[in-house]
């Protein structure tokens, strides 16, 4: 467990069921009436396929999901349909990939969290949440104002440095988000002796200037500074984009060593099935999924919690 969150497992729970409920409203329960058939035959695995594909799994993913399933299933001997669904909920949970835990243990060495995504995609508010998240979970967190082109930003990341009670380093709006990133590990190691780092950066991809370039230019200088830094950077997407967030991830992993996901927006969309379509074409871990506007509107992703509230009775 990543943060010895066992206790807030059931919230999570919550927060993540409640945010399917528009995924789970439309392709999800198909699936789920399929497996309400009597027996288990070619049109019903047919039906399968084409509602996965329809659920946004991605293409190959779905072929290779029913594929995998039906030999199980003759492999297995199984007859009765509701073991075909189990099954299918086993095997599905299976091709997500679980986060690694952070080691936050390790006392001198600051955990460096870089956060990238286009803009609108939901960084800032993503960094607000995980901060509070950390926050009450014991740790000591500093976040950094990179993204520093506009003044808002650096206003909306103090105010929600403030929301969650962690200091936020800032310097004037068009100040070199280098130099942010150096003073911030600086002042994180010394006097307020933080345990995680989590830095904000600007989204802007259709503008003149490189914004590969400059994440690159940040994960340098963080890796000069602390061992191993940046020890994650993530990649938050919005859900509610559907095909084109897969777009931009793909450019943002040729740039940058990207090491998860925050999915955010899942309470605003149907596409919930989009975890498993960047798990196909990223092949990297959703670590956190957003589940609305509010502080607490976060959760830890936990493969088979999500899948489970995918197909939990609407
Ligand atoms: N419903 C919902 N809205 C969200 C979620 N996460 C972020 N938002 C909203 O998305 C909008 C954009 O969020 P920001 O955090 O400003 O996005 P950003 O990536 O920092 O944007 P730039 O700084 O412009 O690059 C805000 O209105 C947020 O309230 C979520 O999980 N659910
Ligand atoms: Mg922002």
């Amino acid at each position: 467990m990543a943060f010895g969150l066992t206790k807030k497992k059931k919230e999570d729970r919550e927060k993540i069921n409640k945010s399917l409920k528009k995924t789970r409203r439309g392709v999800f329960s198909a699936i789920s009436d399929l497996f309400q058939a009597n027996e288990i035959d070619d049109e019903m695995w047919d039906d399968l396929e084409a509602l996965l594909i329809q659920a946004d799994i991605g293409v190959d993913t779905s072929l290779a999901l029913v594929s995998a399933l039906r030999e199980k299933v003759s492999k297995q001997g199984i007859k009765r349909v509701a073991d075909a669904y189990d099954l299918l909920k086993t095997e599905m949970a299976a091709l997500l990939q679980e986060a690694q835990p952070w080691s936050l243990e390790e006392p001198r060495l600051l955990h460096v969290v870089m956060v990238v995504g286009v803009n609108g995609s939901g960084k800032t508010t993503s960094i607000g949440k995980l901060a509070y998240y950390l926050k009450q979970n014991g740790r000591r967190v500093v976040l950094a104002a990179a993204d520093t082109f506009r003044a808002a930003a650096i206003d909306q990341l103090e105010i929600w440095g403030e929301r969650a009670g962690v200091d936020v380093i800032a310097q004037k709006p068009g100040s070199d988000p280098g130099a942010v990133v150096y003073d911030a590990i600086r002042a994180s190691q010394a006097s307020r002796q933080a345990e995680v780092l989590i830095i904000d950066t600007a989204g802007r991809l259709h503008t003149r200037y490189n914004l590969m370039k400059e994440l690159e230019k940040l994960r340098t200088i963080a890796a000069k500074q602390v061992h191993r830094a940046p020890h994650e950077i993530l990649l938050v997407l919005d859900a509610t984009t559907g095909q084109n967030a897969l777009t931009q991830a793909e450019k943002f992993k040729e740039a940058v060593n990207l090491t998860g996901v925050i999915l955010t927006k899942l309470d605003g969309t149907a596409k919930g099935g989009m975890v498993f379509a960047i798990q196909e074409k990223l092949g990297i871990p959703v670590r956190f999924v957003g589940t609305g506007e509010g502080i607490e509107d976060f959760a830890e992703f936990d493969p088979e919690m999500f899948v489970e509230s995918l197909f939990a009775p609407a």
